[in-house]
């Protein structure tokens, strides 16, 4: 009795199967529904930039039930439930805040990222609701406000990532909580006080980010467990001593803990730390003996002790860290000589020990270290000769022997140094002449040799120094005349001769003419055109250097012959400017042969006809608005670009030739690297032409517009490029005299070499066109990088250039003309408008996290060159600043 016959059991089990599917499905729908309803509610209250992206976030009205499932839209996905387990939406523009967020509705929710958009407000409480949430990523976004201390709640989570917002307040205790954490990254945020001691909880914590915040006191002492391989710290206000366990576990790569005030020794754990890979502990109050607090780490590449306060000798173990790339101690208080073992860090490219008190000579054993490209040893008290090996370093960009007790010679070997952009030598106390081997340094750009005791006369080999931009020669005991070529070294900005025994005419070049008074006082007998000396005399105006000496000893017999000689070439010279005169008065005459070349001029003309077979079509390398280009292989072998004008006279159309021709003669003068170089112009009356120096990967606009030849045009380079043409145009504004504006910068003009070097092209010549000239507005300018006020005003200034620079920037990054981008929005701002990512060429793989940093603060220097008021944008030479400061921070 009792027990039910298998005939009834049967319907009613089957009964009771279907009736929990059936419920099961309802609860599932009817939750997926939930998840739908909550996540359209949150769409409605978003501003969303692309209006095709969440397109497919809409209510099924098809279905009959009308229920909808979110899990097809974009950017979710789903478990075998159908619950929503995974939200991922980073860097798509959304702006919005997250207080319409239904964080309860989505109970399965493992993977949430928002990250690089543009949410703002709190991050609210109920997130915690979220409470199997494992990864939550919000970097990049506006969020402010404190972190809640609810997000100790959510016990699942190992990645938390909500650095670069606007955070305040401290970070909560209950972070402690999260046992597994394995990464936490709050950094550049605004968080204060200190880290909360119950973070060395987190006995799974890998990778801890904090730095880039207003954090204080003290880091838990016991932080470090098994587990961690990264810890950054850096720029905060940390003054306690450095956590004693970081590296308990024997896994810590990168330390980092740089610009605090960290005080004590170095923990003892990273003695024995074989694992780091990368260390910083430079800015801080460290002391201790730097020999012993530190250990031989076969993998470290990069270490930074500098502004601190150690002591202690260098030890000979850095030879031993056969990875070691960067090693700097500058600033501190360590003694003793350079070990000759430190030659065997073959891999040593960055070695600074300036501003210590390191004394002895360089051993020889240095010019084994051939990876160097930065050395710098200045304000030691180093002592001896040079030695001769250092010249075996001929990757050294930039040398620093400043400051210290050399004496001797500078070796010759110096000259090998054929990258060097940086010589520093001075305050020591070498002697005799100069090396005239100097003049291979052709890429210096600055040289130091002030306060020794150098003697001698200035050869004029230094001018074959053609990029130095800053020379001090002051101080020393150097005699004889200025060689008269420096007026032809046109990038030198900043000379100061003071204090030798110099005589004879100042050289006519901007350097001299805009040096102060005290860069050239304490000479014997300068004289010349320059403001504030006297004017030269006769004989003193005689230039040869060694002529004078020779004079000086045969004068008595030989002086009146010398005279008449004298006498006899300053004639012939009058008598051959006055024929160039007449040369060029000639060329008023549109029908004459004009030229203003470095050449023979009808003898180019010739040749160029020929080279180009009359200019073939088979010989043109590209189309403008006003003229062909074509490549010309002269008799000589040199390669050569002509621009030929289409109109076959612009000489018509040019305002004042005479002030054209001496203008394109100073422009034929100009030596920059990034900037193309012009031979000279051609007018004849069938032909008009400028001639260039021929660059092998034609313009920007060509490789952009070609898929495969912009994939070849990386990340790195597209930055060089950026960097070339801003430092081409700061020249081109700050260093010209009279300054030159460009008033075409588009990436038709923007030449690249085998190097993907940029190379500013047609430069200077627009503004010879008379502004009623059919072709003026092609002349004026490229549509689409012509600043705003040129609609209104004819007034060019620079900051023309600089709008068609910002223009020029976002099309090398975008890979495209930013067209669409502009004319959307009035004043772009990288925080209001755009998502990194839509601004990016996609032809290229993403960029590293680091590249990202520098794309993104290049792009704000962009953006502020594209300010509607020409007030407001930056000068050229700021913004080539901000671009080296850019690229510099996020180097290390
Ligand atoms: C907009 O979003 C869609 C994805 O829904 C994407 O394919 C498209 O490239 C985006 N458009 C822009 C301009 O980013
Ligand atoms: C979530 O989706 C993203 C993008 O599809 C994917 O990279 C990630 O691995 C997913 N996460 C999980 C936990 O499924
Ligand atoms: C670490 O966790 C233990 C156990 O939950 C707790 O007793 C202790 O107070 C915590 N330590 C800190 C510093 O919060
Ligand atoms: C460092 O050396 C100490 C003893 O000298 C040892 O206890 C510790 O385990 C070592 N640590 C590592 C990471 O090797
Ligand atoms: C050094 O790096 C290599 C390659 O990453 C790794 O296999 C090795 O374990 C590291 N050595 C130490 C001591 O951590
Ligand atoms: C450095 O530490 C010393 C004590 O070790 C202290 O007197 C000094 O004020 C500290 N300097 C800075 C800048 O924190
Ligand atoms: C530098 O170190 C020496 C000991 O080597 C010490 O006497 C001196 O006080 C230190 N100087 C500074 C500024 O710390
Ligand atoms: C120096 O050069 C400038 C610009 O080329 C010129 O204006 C000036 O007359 C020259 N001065 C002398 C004294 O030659
Ligand atoms: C439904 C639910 O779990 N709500 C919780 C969401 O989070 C807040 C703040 O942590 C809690 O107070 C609610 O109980």
């Amino acid at each position: 009795m009792g027990s039910p016959t298998l005939n009834t059991v049967v319907p009613s089990l089957v009964l009771l199967i279907l009736f929990f599917v059936l419920s099961f499905l309802i609860t599932v729908s009817s939750a997926s529904n939930e998840e739908a309803d909550a996540l359209l509610k949150w769409k409605a209250s978003l501003q969303i930039h692309n209006r095709s992206l969440l397109s497919s976030w809409i209510k099924d009205t098809t279905n009959v039930s009308s229920k909808t499932s979110p899990c097809a839209w974009y950017g979710i996905s789903c478990n075998d439930a159908g619950r929503v387990v995974n939200i991922t939406l980073p860097a798509k523009g959304l702006k919005g805040r997250l207080h319409d967020f239904s964080f309860s509705s989505f109970p399965h929710l493992a993977y949430l990222d928002l990250s690089y958009n543009k949410l703002f407000g709190t991050i609210p409480p109920q997130i915690s609701n979220l409470t199997n949430l494992i990864y939550l990523y919000f970097g990049g976004d506006q969020f402010s406000g404190n972190i809640p201390p609810e997000v100790g709640l959510m016990s699942h989570l190992k990645f938390l990532y909500i650095d670069t917002n606007q955070l305040d307040g401290s970070i909560p205790p209950e972070l402690g909580q999260l046992s597994s954490m394995v990464e936490l990254s709050l950094f550049s945020n605004h968080l204060n006080g200190s880290v909360p001691p119950s973070l060395s909880n987190l006995t799974n914590l890998q990778q801890l980010y904090l730095f880039n915040n207003s954090l204080s006191g003290s880091i838990p002492p016991s932080l470090g467990n098994s587990m961690l391989t990264m810890v950054n710290l850096d720029f905060n206000h940390f003054t306690s001593y450095l956590p004693h366990n970081v590296c308990r576990g024997g896994a810590l790569q990168y330390f980092t803990v740089s610009e605090n005030h960290f005080q004590g020794t170095i923990p003892k754990s990273l003695r024995n730390c074989t694992s780091l890979f990368r260390v910083r502990l430079n800015g801080n109050n460290l002391t201790g003996n730097i020999s012993e607090a530190l250990g031989i780490y076969p993998n470290l590449t990069f270490i930074d002790l500098s502004r601190n306060n150690f002591y202690g000798e260098i030890s000979s173990n850095w030879g031993k860290c056969p990875k070691l790339g960067t090693l700097n101690v500058s600033m501190n208080n360590i003694t003793g000589g350079i070990p000759r073992e430190i030659g065997n860090s073959s891999q040593l490219h960055a070695l600074d020990l300036s501003l210590n008190h390191i004394v002895g000579e360089i051993p020889k054993e240095l010019g084994k270290l051939n990876s160097l490209t930065k050395l710098i040893l200045r304000g030691n008290q180093l002592t001896g000769r040079l030695p001769t090996e250092i010249g075996s370093l001929i990757e050294l960009e930039y040398l620093d022997f400043s400051a210290n007790r050399f004496n001797n010679s500078v070796p010759k070997s110096l000259g090998n140094l054929l990258k060097l952009h940086y010589l520093g030598l001075s305050n020591n106390q070498f002697v005799q002449e100069l090396p005239k081997e100097l003049e291979k340094l052709v890429q210096l750009s600055e040289l130091d040799l002030s306060h020794n005791f150098l003697g001698g006369e200035l050869l004029s080999q230094i001018c074959n120094m053609e990029s130095l931009e800053k020379l001090n020669l002051s101080h020393n005991n150097l005699s004889g005349s200025i060689p008269n070529c420096f007026e032809g070294m046109h990038g030198l900005s900043v000379i100061d001769i003071s204090d030798n025994q110099l005589q004879g005419p100042v050289p006519n070049s901007t350097a001299f003419r805009n040096a102060p008074v005290e860069a050239l006082e304490g000479n014997k007998e300068l004289c010349g055109g320059v403001k504030g000396m006297q004017p030269c005399k006769v004989f003193s105006s005689h230039k040869q250097n060694s002529g004078a000496k020779w004079f000086a000893i045969v004068f008595p017999v030989l002086g009146a012959l010398f005279v008449s000689m004298a006498l006899i070439a300053i004639f012939i010279l009058r008598k051959r400017k006055s024929d160039s005169g007449d040369r060029q008065s000639s060329s008023q005459n549109p029908q004459e042969l004009f030229s203003i070349l470095n050449f023979d001029g009808k003898l180019v003309y010739d040749e160029i006809v020929r080279a180009t077979n009359d200019f073939d079509a088979e010989y043109c390398i590209g189309n403008g608005g006003h003229g062909s280009v074509y490549r010309a292989e002269l008799p000589s072998g040199e390669v050569v670009a002509v621009k030929k004008f289409h109109s076959s006279l612009p000489c018509d159309q040019i305002a004042d030739q005479k002030e054209f021709s001496t203008e394109v003669k100073a422009l034929t003068e100009i030596r920059h690297r990034n900037i193309v170089k012009l031979y000279g112009f051609c007018s004849h009356a069938r032909h008009s032409f400028l001639v260039y120096e021929f660059l092998e990967r034609g313009s920007l606009a060509a490789i952009l517009s070609n898929d495969a030849a912009a994939q070849e045009l990386g990340w790195s380079q597209r930055m060089n490029v950026i960097k070339g043409v801003a430092d081409a145009l700061s020249y081109l504004h700050h260093d010209c005299f009279p300054p030159i504006v460009h008033r075409d910068i588009s990436s038709k003009n923007l030449l690249l070499d085998l190097e993907y070097e940029a190379h500013v092209a047609d430069f200077g010549i627009a503004k010879f066109q008379k502004p009623d000239s059919s072709n003026w507005t092609e002349f004026a300018g490229t549509y689409g990088y012509i600043a705003p006020e040129l609609a209104y005003t004819m007034k060019i200034t620079e900051k023309c250039d600089v709008y068609s620079f910002g223009v020029l920037v976002l099309e090398v990054i975008k890979g495209k003309h930013p067209r669409d981008f502009l004319s959307s929005t009035s004043s772009p701002s990288l925080n209001t408008d755009i998502a990194l990512n839509e601004m990016l060429d996609p032809r290229l793989p993403v960029p590293s996290c680091s590249v990202q940093e520098k794309l993104i603060s290049i792009m704000e220097v962009a953006f502020s060159c594209l300010n509607e008021s020409p007030k407001s944008r930056p000068t050229m030479k700021i913004v080539s600043r901000q671009l080296q400061i850019s690229a510099a921070l996020t180097e290390s």
